[in-house]
């Protein structure tokens, strides 16, 4: 069986995932770009162009295109078999958008591969710049649409109106700009546009990321046409189809033969992170759930039956292994865990060790940025205890023990009975997150071996699309865990008295934040 290539565009760089089915021992060097420091010259550090506004977030999407084309250029260098690459598929973070003019599809189908994607592209972009998912900055159209909807929204699209969702996003940008917005042809996400880019023609949106749109209907899987038109004039007309997950989008474009790809193999569509990190991470049976701590933090579950969180923070997706999974993002993740490390200079060590469980039950609310569980449109950062009376490493730790406490709290709706947590994203290297996960949730807490669980998922779904191989064969070779972390039974009370001091914080906080 040939090689399968799975690509994570994500908010701070993008990284490649190759496997060998046939072997799932094989292990190839992992290559990346990182937006901040490989393409610095974009200006966007964390992955954004800083905006004075905090709750404006947009990137450039030729800063993508950018990326793409270092990415396949290293993954040459480095001398992985990319001529050995039967099927590609990839990951995108979600609900970011971006407009693009009838041109797009021409541009696409003439691709030079004498000169860049980006110089070749950026042309076809009616929206210069892509809102992406930290953007918070459409609480008037969210408004409107609840007004319009009311709980039909978040009944049939699994979400009440969200900031970050792209309905409300578009609805913006038709109002503000409806000039641009009629020149639109087209909106893809983040997904389905770096797919087009591979496929060479507009490819599809699938159910996974789809969702994230606050537009898909998941009761009749299609476009729902009433939402459609209320969020923006001919709106169902610029919306790509939305299909399975499993769908092949089309052959790779005879563009990327530069970098000894065969034109031709199969790309399967793309779909969004956090769908691709429930399939990276095995955990498509009821009873497990994820943690991945990224950028955003985010827990997520697949759902036997469809239900929706009564207080609006979490959402339901596509499951790309079939059904639907939950998910609840909190943006204050690895942002603030840095914002922490470094107001208390402390090496990343400091939050690598396991330490012994305080007596002290100290909590903070960490809103160095807007937050989106809950909603805080105003950065702020709240305690329990006097920061100034407490060492760095007892700040750490009220951070991390509140960030999961903050999940608990916000993951109680989907009344889950947790046989294990499996982990994911940067910081899940850290013992001490690990460990407080396992005791917060009383739960055990597994790592598997790749730590990008978003590309391998996008990787296994080539597979299973292309050669028809069944997800759980997949898990059973690729996502075994590597370590187990049992919860330490009798610090139990003290998380679940510490719940309710948090949930009190944050109840206190929210009218004053
Ligand atoms: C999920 C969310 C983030 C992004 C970026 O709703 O907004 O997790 O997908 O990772």
């Amino acid at each position: 069986m040939a090689l399968s290539l799975g690509i994570d565009v994500s908010t701070q760089g993008v990284k490649a995932e190759l496997i060998d089915p046939a072997d799932p021992s094989r292990r190839f060097p992992g290559v990346s770009v990182h937006f901040g420091t490989d393409l610095a010259r974009y200006g966007a550090p964390e992955g954004f162009r800083p905006n004075p506004d905090p709750l404006i977030r947009q990137a450039d999407p030729a800063m993508w295109l950018e990326a793409l084309d270092l990415l396949f250029a290293r993954m040459r260098d480095a001398g992985l078999p990319l001529a050995d690459v039967g099927m590609i598929s990839g990951s995108g973070q979600q609900h970011g958008s971006v407009c693009l003019s009838e041109r797009f599809e021409k541009l696409l189908a003439s691709l030079n591969p004498a000169q860049t994607l980006a110089d070749q592209l950026v042309s076809a972009l009616s929206r210069r710049y892509a809102p992406i998912w930290m953007d918070r900055s459409t609480s008037r159209e969210c408004r409107e649409l609840d007004e319009r909807f009311g709980d039909r929204l978040r009944r049939v699209t699994g979400s009440p109106a969200v900031e970050r969702f792209t309905g409300p996003q578009i609805r913006k940008f038709a109002r503000e700009n409806p000039e641009a917005y009629r020149e639109t042809a087209v909106i893809h996400l983040v997904s389905s546009f770096c797919c087009s880019v591979l496929c060479g023609v507009s490819a599809p949106i699938d159910y996974g990321d789809g969702a994230g749109m606050n537009l898909l209907n998941l009761e009749t899987l299609s476009w729902d046409p009433d939402i459609a038109a209320f969020t923006a004039p001919r709106l169902l007309e610029k919306l790509p189809r939305v299909v399975p997950s499993d769908t092949i989008a089309g052959g790779l474009s005879s563009y990327f033969a530069k970098y000894d790809l065969k034109p031709g193999i199969p790309v399967t569509v793309w779909s969004g992170d956090n769908p691709n990190s429930l399939v990276g991470t095995g955990a498509a049976e009821p009873g497990t759930a994820v943690v991945s701590l990224g950028t955003s933090d985010t827990f997520f579950a697949p759902m036997r039956d469809f239900r929706t969180d009564p207080d609006g923070y979490g959402h339901v997706f596509g499951n790309p292994a079939g059904g639907f999974m939950s998910l609840i993002c909190f943006t204050n993740g690895s942002l603030a865990r840095e914002a922490v490390r470094k107001a208390c200079g402390l090496s990343y060590e400091a939050f690598d060790r396991e330490t012994p469980t305080p007596s002290e039950e100290r909590l903070m609310l960490p809103y160095f940025s807007p937050e989106s569980t809950p909603l805080v449109l105003t950065p702020g950062v709240k305690y329990n205890f006097d920061p100034e009376k407490a060492d760095g490493s007892a700040r750490a730790r009220a951070l991390l023990e509140s960030q999961i406490l903050s999940m608990r709290l916000h993951s109680a709706w989907q009344k889950l009975t947790l046989r294990r947590i499996r982990v994911t994203g940067g910081a899940s290297r850290s013992l001490l997150l690990r460990r407080i996960i396992a005791d917060v949730f009383q739960s055990e807490v597994e790592t598997i071996a790749v730590s990008n669980s978003a590309g391998l998922g996008a990787a296994l779904r080539a597979v299973n699309a292309v050669e028809g191989v069944p997800f759980p064969e997949l898990f059973r070779s690729f996502c075994k865990p590597v370590e187990t972390i049992r919860p330490d039974f009798p610090t139990a009370p003290r998380y679940d008295r510490m719940l309710v001091k948090y949930r009190k914080l944050e109840q206190s906080a929210k009218s004053l934040l």
